[in-house]
């Protein structure tokens, strides 16, 4: 693979909006990328293998639970930080980021804000460190889009629970120590669990044959009577509302990773549009490169205004689900078609993994499905600005 050149594109002076520890932070998860994650990372997209080596740098960049407050081991930073680094780490690949989201906002999060005191102290400062890894469960293979209909359920043993059922396409499962499962009671009602890896009855098989996401580990989850001791139900809130809330947080954060996916790209044609030399001059010289680059700069531009705005809503406690999504929506859309205008710029070798563009297209891939895909966030704006939510009918 080629040196990482990258030039990251700030057409609207954004960065002078942007705070002292802003920036200290978004420098440092930059510098950190092109060191750790841009030399290994296409050779493990190649391999289908999960980079278990970057697992150290992402806790110490503060990539887990970078708004969990210092005294759980979180790094204690704001909103906009928090989307900053996933902007930076997005922009080496959307796995990494995918992993970083997971243990944040889909592991960490909800041990947080749902968890006894007991619980946060037992498992958050050894997840912000990466001394353990953690999943999040909701999806299943009949109930993607519709989470409520799930059929995985704990049935009341007296002394303990007793957890049946399955989730797929869950990121880090292969790996994660804890998983964060979520569950229907005999009541019918939605509860989160923690189950733990060596939990008897709980196995974790690998997802093979991606095309996307290569570089990030994706399995089942599978639960056979798994005995569940009472301690390990989060007792703060049960639910659709409970999971939901936590793809609030990953959402946010997806709305800036993506960002730095499409910064990659771009960066990566406009360098190589001014060395490519056809017909006598560099294609850059040609109003269809141009007008391919410039439209990439304008789409980045307005996807860093709408999510550094988001980011200020979000710090005062006043996004919405809604918000969330429309940024969600149309900043890895954004994404995913600069992705595709750059690889075009490229012409032939856009499609070799010696550039970074067609991995992170594939990547992309995913990344407009997970976390509510493109439709379901087009209805929830639709739900949200006519009142009448049209999921089913
Ligand atoms: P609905 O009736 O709208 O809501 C059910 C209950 O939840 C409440 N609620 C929320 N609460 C907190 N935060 C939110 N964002 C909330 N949204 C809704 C709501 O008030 C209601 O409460 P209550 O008390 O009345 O019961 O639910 P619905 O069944 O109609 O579904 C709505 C819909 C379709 C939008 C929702 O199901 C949805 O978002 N579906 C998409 C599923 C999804 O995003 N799955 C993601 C799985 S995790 C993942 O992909 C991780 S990838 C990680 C990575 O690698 O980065
Ligand atoms: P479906 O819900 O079956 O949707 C199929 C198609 O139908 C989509 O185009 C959808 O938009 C459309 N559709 C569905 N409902 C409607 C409707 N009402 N109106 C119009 N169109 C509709 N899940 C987790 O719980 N944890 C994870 O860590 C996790 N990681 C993932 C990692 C990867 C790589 C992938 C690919 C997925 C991951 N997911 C995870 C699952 C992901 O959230 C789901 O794939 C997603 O929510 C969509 O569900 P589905 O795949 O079952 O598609």
């Amino acid at each position: 693979m080629k040196p990482d050149l990258f030039e990251a594109p700030d057409y609207f002076a954004l960065d002078s909006l942007l705070s002292q520890e802003h920036l200290l932070v978004r420098d440092a998860a930059r510098a950190w990328v092109k060191r750790a994650v841009s030399p290994i990372i296409e050779q493990h997209a190649q391999a289908a293998t999960f980079p278990t080596e970057i697992i150290g740098g992402l806790a110490e960049i503060g990539a887990f639970g970078p708004y969990i407050p210092q005294e759980y081991g979180g790094a204690g930073l704001d909103q906009i930080s928090y989307g900053l680094i996933m902007q930076e780490i997005e922009r080496g690949d959307s796995g990494v980021r995918s992993t970083a989201s997971v243990q944040s906002s889909l592991v960490m999060y909800p041990i947080f804000t749902y968890g006894n005191e007991q619980q946060r102290q037992k498992y958050l400062p050894k997840l912000a460190s990466g001394e353990i890894m953690g999943c999040f469960g909701l999806t299943e293979p009949d109930h993607g889009s519709n989470p409520s209909g799930m059929t995985t359920n704990i049935k009341d043993m007296g002394d303990h629970y007793l957890l049946n059922g399955a989730k797929m396409w869950i990121s880090n499962a292969p790996f994660a120590d804890i998983a964060v499962v979520w569950a229907k009671n005999e009541a019918g009602r939605i509860k989160g669990v923690i189950v733990e890896r060596d939990m008897e009855g709980f196995s974790t098989p690998e997802t093979h044959h991606k095309w996307s996401l290569r570089a990030s580990a994706t399995g089942e989850l599978i639960f056979s009577n798994v005995k569940i001791p009472k301690e390990n139900i989060l007792p703060g809130k049960d639910g659709l509302g409970a999971p939901l809330g936590c793809l609030d947080s990953a959402r946010y954060g997806i709305a800036w990773g993506a960002i730095g996916a499409a910064m990659d790209c771009y960066d990566t044609a406009l360098r190589y549009a001014k060395e490519r030399i056809q017909f006598g001059k560099p294609i850059a010289a040609t109003q269809l490169q141009q007008k391919k680059l410039a439209e990439m700069l304008t789409e980045i531009t307005k996807a860093q205004l709408l999510a550094f705005r988001l980011g200020q809503l979000k710090n005062e406690g006043k996004a919405t689900t809604a918000q969330i999504s429309m940024a969600k929506r149309n900043n890895v859309e954004m994404a995913i078609n600069i992705a595709r205008e750059a690889r075009q710029v490229l012409g032939g070798m856009g499609i070799t993994g010696e550039y970074s563009i067609m991995r992170h297209m594939m990547n992309l891939e995913s990344v407009i499905t997970y976390e509510g895909t493109h439709d379901i966030h087009l209805l929830i704006t639709g739900a949200d600005i006519t009142g009448h939510p049209a999921f089913s009918s």
